[in-house]
C-alpha cells in the first residue's frame, strides 16, 4: 500500500473510548477501538453498516464489547481455565500504525503480555489486528508470535456480528454437508440444510471449512470467506439467552447473526519466535 494521506484517519472517541477512523476515497469507513481491538463499525463504500452493535453495550476496561468484532485469543468461551473467551478483548491495544492509500484505509494495532495476562497465562506473545477497508470489502487478519522461550498452545477466532434485519429471513450457505459441535447439546452433526436458517437458539462449531459462506437476505448479501482459520462458528442467542445477557435490547437478537472465523478443534502450537496468522474478509454484493 502506498501512503498518500495519513490525515484520511484520526482518533475519535467513540462512547468515551478511543478509537481509530479508517476511511477511504470512495466512502467506505470503519471504527476500531482501542479497546480490544474491536472493530464496531464498518460501512462499505455506498452501503450502509454492515455490522450490529448493540446500543446497550459497555465499554471501557474489563468490559468486552457487545456486537461488532471480538477478538477471542487464546481461548474459545469456555473450553479452558481462563475468562470466557480469553484475555484480550477486553484489554487496550496499541494503535500502532494507520494509513491510507490510494483506494483503501488501514489501522493495526498491537498487543503483548504483560503481568496482568501472565499471571492467567504464563506466556510471552505478540498479537496483532489488520484492519483493512477496501470498496465493499473489510479485511481483518490477527497474527500470534510467540516471543517467549517455550511453546504454547492456543485458540483463536473473529467472533463477527453480522447485522440483519430480520435473522428469521437471512439465510447462510456454504455449510450443507459440513460436521459440525451443537453446542447446546454437545452432539455432533452433518449440516443436511442447503442453507442454515435461524428460528431459534443457535450455537454451533463446524469444522473444516474451506468455501466461502454467504449471507444473504432480501437482495443483499456478504460473502464471508477465511484464510487458516478452519472452523466457522454459527451463533444466535435467541430471545431468553439474549434477555439473560443484559447488554441487548429485547429484540436486538434479531438483528445479528454471529459467523465466526475461528481455529478451536485443532489449536496452534507455537514455537519460540514461530508466528500464525488467520484472516476473515467480508465482502459486501
Ligand atoms: O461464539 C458463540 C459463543 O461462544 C456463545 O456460546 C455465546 O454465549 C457467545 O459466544 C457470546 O459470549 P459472550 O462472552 O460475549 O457473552
Amino acid at each position: 500500500m502506498t501512503v498518500t494521506d495519513t490525515n484520511e484517519e484520526r482518533l475519535i472517541d467513540f462512547h468515551g473510548q478511543p478509537a481509530v477512523a479508517l476511511r477511504t476515497r470512495d466512502g467506505a469507513t470503519a471504527v476500531v477501538l482501542l479497546h480490544g481491538a474491536h472493530v464496531v463499525s464498518w460501512c462499505p463504500a455506498g452501503v450502509g453498516e454492515k455490522l450490529f452493535l448493540s446500543e446497550r453495550s459497555r465499554y471501557g476496561d474489563g468490559a468486552s464489547v457487545r456486537g461488532g468484532i471480538p477478538v477471542i485469543f487464546p481461548q474459545f468461551g469456555q473450553r479452558g481455565p481462563l475468562p470466557r473467551h480469553g484475555l484480550v478483548r477486553t484489554r487496550r491495544w496499541r494503535l500502532q500504525r494507520a494509513e491510507a492509500g490510494s483506494d483503501d484505509a488501514l489501522a493495526v494495532l498491537a498487543l503483548s503480555d504483560d503481568e496482568l495476562t501472565r499471571a492467567l497465562w504464563p506466556h510471552c506473545f505478540a498479537i496483532e489486528l489488520t484492519v483493512c477497508v477496501h470498496g465493499n470489502r473489510l479485511d481483518v487478519e490477527l497474527a500470534v508470535t510467540n516471543t517467549g522461550a517455550s511453546d504454547f498452545e492456543f485458540a483463536a477466532a473473529l467472533h463477527s456480528y453480522l447485522r440483519v434485519n430480520e435473522v428469521e429471513t437471512a439465510r447462510l450457505s456454504g455449510l450443507h454437508g459440513r460436521r459440525f459441535e451443537d453446542t447446546l447439546g454437545g452432539e455432533i452433526h452433518v449440516d443436511t440444510d442447503e442453507t442454515l436458517r435461524v428460528e431459534r437458539e443457535v450455537d454451533r462449531i463446524y469444522f473444516d471449512v474451506t468455501a466461502p459462506l454467504r449471507l444473504a437476505e432480501g437482495r443483499s448479501a456478504l460473502q464471508i470467506a477465511a484464510e487458516r482459520f478452519p472452523d466457522v462458528v454459527v451463533w444466535n442467542p435467541w430471545q431468553d439467552k439474549a434477555a439473560a445477557l443484559g447488554d441487548l435490547a429485547l429484540t436486538d437478537f434479531r438483528r445479528f447473526l454471529c459467523v465466526e472465523a475461528a481455529q478451536i478443534a485443532r489449536p496452534i502450537t507455537l514455537t519460540p519466535g514461530a508466528e500464525w496468522s488467520g484472516r476473515q474478509s467480508l465482502i459486501a454484493d
